[in-house]
C-alpha cells in the first residue's frame, strides 16, 4: 500500500473533488512522499497562452535517488528488473535494486569519463535489454538529457533527431534480437553519423556479437569502459542535484505536420505523475510482478517500465522479444513462468494473438494475473472481451488507459478494481486531470451524452513543457487551437454516465499498431523517391494493426513495372523513416482531389481507402471532381 493509493469508488470521487478544488494542495501532498534534496518554493505556476508550466519550482531532487537509493534500505534485495530474453532458451536476468543502483552508478561514471555533463543530450538506440534501462537512469543520475530512439527507426530518423537535439553522445548496441531476426544496430548508427560530425562519442554495448566497425577516437565498448571505472576504484557516483523543472528527457513523436517533435519532460512533475498513475491505475502492491510489453523506445516504456515502477520500488519485467515468437504463446508463457500479477499491453498485440486461437493460451497457467491493462489505441469490444475472458478469466479488472507522449502518464483510466470498467471506454479522469470536450469553435460541451474534441483545462505535473528547440511549435501544436486549453488531437465521447470514450485522432496523425505516424511525414518520405511527383497518405481500418497506411501516388511517368515501383516506394519510406511507416497499399493515380485553394480533401481519399466508393460525400468543392471517378475506377 502506498499512502496515496485510492482503494474505493467513494474515495476516488472524494479525492477527485479535492484535486479539482485545490490542485496545488493535492499534488503537494503526494509530492511530499518523495525524496527531495530541497523542498519546492511554489507548487505551480502556469499560463496556457505562452505556454509556461512549472511544477514544484525551486525543488531539488534527482529522479534516480527516488527510483533507486531510497529503496535500498528496505528493498535492496527486491528484484527491480526481471529480464526475459528474446530466445526462451537463453539465460534470464534478475537485477535487484541494490544491483541496479550499483550498475547505474558504474555506467554514470562511464558517461562522466567520456565527457558527458549535466544538460548534454545523449541519444540512446538499443534493443530491449537491461542496459537500456541502465543507460536512461545513468543519464538521469548525472543530469544528462536522454533521447531514446526506437530501434525500428532508420539512420535518417536518427540523424534528424541527433541534429535537432544537437546530441553529442550516442549509446547503442552491436545488435538486437527480435523474434527470429538479428538486427544490426551499430551499422545504422554509423550511417546516421555520416551526417552528424558533431557526435563526440559512441558507447557500444555488445549483445549479439555481431561484427561491427569501431571508429577510432569516437567509438568505445561499454564493457571496456566499465573495466576502466572498476580500475579507478570508486564505485560511487553521487546523484546530480536537479531542479524539478530541469529537463529529464526528450522523446520524439509524430504530429500532423512535418518532422517529429521533441517532447520535453522535466524531473519533478513527471516523476510524481508517472508514479501516482502507476500505483493507482494498476493498484500495484509491493511484491507484485508487473509486466509491460511496450518498448522503452516509446513513452509507455519510459513511464511504465522504468520511471513509474522503479520510483514505486516495484518489480518490472522487461521482455526483449515479440509476442509471436517462437510461437503465439510467448506472452502467456512469460506470465506463467514469472507468475505475473499485472500485465500491460496494447490492443494490436491482443488482436494479433486472438487470431491464433485460445489453444495457445490454455497451455499456460495464468492464475497469477490480477490486473490487465491496455494502451496505445482504442480497444475494440471484441478484443476487450477476449482479453477479459481468455486471459483474465473474468476475474481481472481491465484498465483502459488513455494518455499520450505529451501527457507523460495516464490521464483517463479506470483504477483497477476500484472504479468501474466499461468495454472500449477509458472511463474517468485520474485525480488532478480536468478533461473538457469542445466543439469545432472551441465552445465547451457541458453535460453528458456529448462528443467533441478532447482538451485539458488545467495543468497536471506530467505534461510536456516544450518541444525541444522550438517553443513556438509547442504553442502552435497544443495550445493555439483552442483558447486557454491543451488540445490532445483526439476526438472523444462522454456518455450518459459521464464516462469518456476516445474515438481516435481528429488530426492527420495515424495510429498503426499503436505507433503514432504523421501522414505528412510519410508523404514527405514518399516524395523523396525519384519519379514521384506528389502523394497523399490516409489511414484505413486494419483487423490487427487498427489502422494501416494507404498511399495515393502521382508519378512523373507511368511506372514500367508497377509492382517494383511499389516496392521501391516502400523501401524509400523504410529508409527515410523506418519500416513501421511502410504503406500497406499504394495506388498510382493521375491526380488528387483538391479544393480550389489546393488543399487535398483527405475525407474523400479516406472513403476510397475504406472501400466506401458509393458513399463519397460532397465533391462540389473540388477543383476537378472527375479525378475522384478516376481514382475510384483505378484509371490512370
Ligand atoms: C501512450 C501512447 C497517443 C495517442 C492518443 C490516442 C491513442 C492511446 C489510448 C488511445 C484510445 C486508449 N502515447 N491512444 N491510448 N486511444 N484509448 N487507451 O500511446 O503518444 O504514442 O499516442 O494514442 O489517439 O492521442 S502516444
Amino acid at each position: 500500500m502506498y499512502p496515496y493509493q485510492i482503494t474505493s469508488l467513494a474515495q476516488y470521487h472524494e479525492v477527485y473533488q479535492k484535486s479539482i478544488k485545490d490542485p496545488e494542495g493535492f499534488w503537494a501532498e503526494i509530492a511530499a512522499h518523495f525524496s527531495w534534496r530541497k523542498p519546492w518554493d511554489k507548487v505551480l505556476s502556469w499560463n496556457f497562452k505562452t505556454p509556461e508550466i512549472k511544477w514544484f519550482e525551486g525543488g531539488k531532487l534527482n529522479i534516480t535517488e527516488n527510483c533507486l537509493d531510497r529503496h535500498i534500505e528496505k528493498s535492496g534485495d527486491t528484484p527491480a528488473i526481471i529480464w526475459e530474453p528474446n530466445n526462451p532458451d537463453s539465460p534470464t536476468r534478475t537485477i535487484t535494486y541494490r544491483e541496479l543502483l550499483f550498475k547505474v552508478k558504474q555506467f554514470a561514471n562511464v558517461l562522466k569519463n567520456n565527457g558527458v555533463k549535466k544538460g548534454d543530450r545523449v541519444c540512446i538506440y538499443m534493443g530491449m535489454i537491461p542496459e537500456l534501462a541502465i543507460a536512461l537512469l545513468a543519464c538521469a543520475r548525472i543530469g544528462a538529457i536522454h533521447s531514446v530512439i526506437f530501434g525500428g527507426f532508420s539512420a535518417r530518423s536518427i540523424s534528424d533527431r541527433l541534429q535537432d537535439a544537437n546530441g553529442e553522445y550516442v549509446i547503442t548496441c552491436d545488435g538486437s534480437y527480435r523474434g527470429n531476426k538479428e538486427i544490426a544496430l551499430k551499422p545504422i548508427i554509423d550511417d546516421a553519423l555520416v551526417n552528424c560530425p558533431f557526435v563526440k562519442r559512441v558507447i557500444v554495448f555488445s549483445h549479439t556479437n555481431t561484427p561491427v566497425s569501431m571508429h577510432k577516437g569516437r567509438d568505445v565498448w561499454w564493457n571496456e569502459e566499465i573495466e576502466k571505472v572498476e580500475e579507478q576504484g570508486n564505485p560511487d557516483c553521487p546523484a546530480e542535484e536537479m531542479d524539478a523543472e530541469d529537463m529529464l528527457f526528450i522523446l520524439y513523436t509524430s504530429g500532423s505536420t512535418g518532422k517529429p517533435k521533441g517532447v520535453v519532460h522535466t524531473c519533478g512533475g513527471y516523476m510524481i505523475f508517472a508514479n501516482y498513475t502507476f500505483v493507482n491505475v494498476f493498484q500495484y502492491n509491493p511484491g507484485d510482478v508487473y509486466f509491460c510489453t511496450a518498448d522503452i523506445g516509446w513513452i509507455t516504456g519510459h513511464s511504465y517500465i522504468v520511471y513509474g515502477p522503479l520510483s514505486a520500488g516495484a518489480t518490472s519485467l522487461m521482455f526483449e522479444g515479440i509476442p509471436t515468437w517462437p510461437d503465439a504463446g510467448r506472452m502467456w508463457e512469460i506470465v506463467d513462468k514469472y507468475k505475473v500479477n499485472i500485465l500491460y499491453t496494447a490492443p494490436t498485440a491482443l488482436r494479433s494473438l486472438m487470431s491464433y486461437g485460445v489453444e495457445v493460451v490454455e497451455k499456460y497457467d495464468l492464475g497469477s494475473l490480477k490486473v490487465l491493462g491496455t494502451v496505445g489505441e482504442p480497444i475494440n469490444e471484441e478484443a476487450w472481451h477476449w482479453y477479459n475472458e481468455n486471459i483474465g478469466k473474468k476475474r481481472c479488472p481491465i484498465v483502459d488507459t488513455w494518455w499520450q507522449t505529451e501527457t507523460g502518464g495516464m490521464m483517463i483510466s479506470n483504477l483497477a478494481g476500484v472504479t468501474p470498467s466499461k468495454p472500449s471506454f477509458a472511463t474517468l479522469p485520474i485525480p488532478g486531470v480536468q478533461p473538457v470536450l469542445v466543439d469545432e469553435k472551441g465552445a465547451e460541451l457541458e453535460g453528458n451524452n456529448v462528443s467533441g474534441n478532447l482538451c485539458m483545462k488545467f495543468p497536471w505535473p506530467g505534461m510536456l513543457r516544450t518541444t525541444y528547440g522550438d517553443h513556438e511549435r509547442c504553442r502552435l501544436n497544443y495550445f493555439s487551437t483552442y483558447d486557454n486549453l491543451y488540445f490532445t488531437g483526439d476526438g472523444c465521447l462522454r456518455d450518459e454516465e459521464g464516462y469518456y470514450r476516445i474515438t481516435g485522432r481528429v488530426d492527420d496523425v495515424l495510429n498503426v499498431s499503436g505507433h503514432r505516424i504523421g501522414t505528412a511525414e510519410v508523404e514527405n518520405a514518399i516524395n523523396m523517391h525519384t519519379g514521384v511527383v506528389e502523394s497523399a497518405v490516409v489511414g484505413f481500418p486494419h483487423d490487427i494493426k487498427g489502422q494501416a497506411l494507404y498511399a495515393f501516388v502521382i508519378c512523373s511517368e507511368h511506372p514500367r513495372d508497377e509492382q517494383l515501383m511499389r516496392k521501391d516506394i516502400a523501401e524509400t519510406v523504410s529508409s527515410v523513416i523506418g519500416a513501421i511507416a511502410r504503406p500497406d497499399k499504394i495506388q498510382f493515380v493521375s491526380g488528387l482531389p483538391k479544393t480550389r485553394s489546393g488543399k487535398i480533401m483527405r475525407r474523400i481519399l479516406r472513403k476510397i481507402a475504406e472501400g466506401e466508393m458509393a458513399n463519397i460525400g460532397d465533391t462540389t468543392a473540388l477543383l476537378d471532381p472527375a479525378v475522384v471517378e478516376d481514382i475510384k475506377t483505378g484509371k490512370l
